[in-house]
């Protein structure tokens, strides 16, 4: 989580396995795109800077959040990926929707993850304000998709050791 305390691009480099030789798929939502289009560049530049190449990274877009779901399903059994990414934004509005959302996408990612033979990493971002979104999509707080490609990388190495 960013707080005070934790920037999301902040990260110890020699703790990161290299990404050289591995793929990822990339599933970005549409909806809120001023911020998931920020943590998906940050995503793709942490991945290529650890030594993943742009040809074996494979983004495909989704409309909203909830269907982060199918998209990172779709991307798993589709495509040759070592990990998949899914980033959506969600911000919270006048009705309860916000919490349908959130549930309902990271029940289904949750799910994915037990079941998929590569890992799927939750880059959904729950803001109640569009500032706390600015914040962790390249403002104050660092770049949740930074955040979520170091977790990747680490995540497709576990259990090397
Ligand atoms: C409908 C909706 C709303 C109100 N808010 C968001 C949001 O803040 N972030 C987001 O990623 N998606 C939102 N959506 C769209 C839903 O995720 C989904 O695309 C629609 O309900 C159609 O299934």
């Amino acid at each position: 989580m960013a707080s005070a305390l934790h920037n999301l691009s902040s990260y110890d480099a020699a703790s990161v396995p290299s990404a050289e030789g591995l793929s990822f798929g990339i599933v970005v939502a549409d909806w809120n795109d001023r911020y998931t289009y920020a943590m998906a560049d940050a995503a793709i530049e942490t991945l290529k800077a650890h030594g993943a190449l742009e040809e074996d990274i494979v983004v495909k877009h989704v409309p909203g959040s909830f269907e982060l779901i199918y998209g990172a399903a779709w991307m798993l059994e589709n495509v040759d990926v070592d990990a998949v990414i899914a980033i959506g934004c969600v911000i919270r509005g006048d009705t309860p929707h916000f919490d349908y959302i959130c549930q309902g996408t990271t029940q289904g990612l949750a799910e994915l993850n037990l079941k998929a033979e590569v890992p799927v990493i939750y880059g959904l971002l729950t803001c109640n304000t569009p500032e706390q979104a600015e914040e962790r999509c390249g403002g104050r707080l660092g770049n949740k998709g930074t955040e979520c490609a170091i977790t990747a990388i680490k995540m497709v190495a576990f259990g090397d050791e």
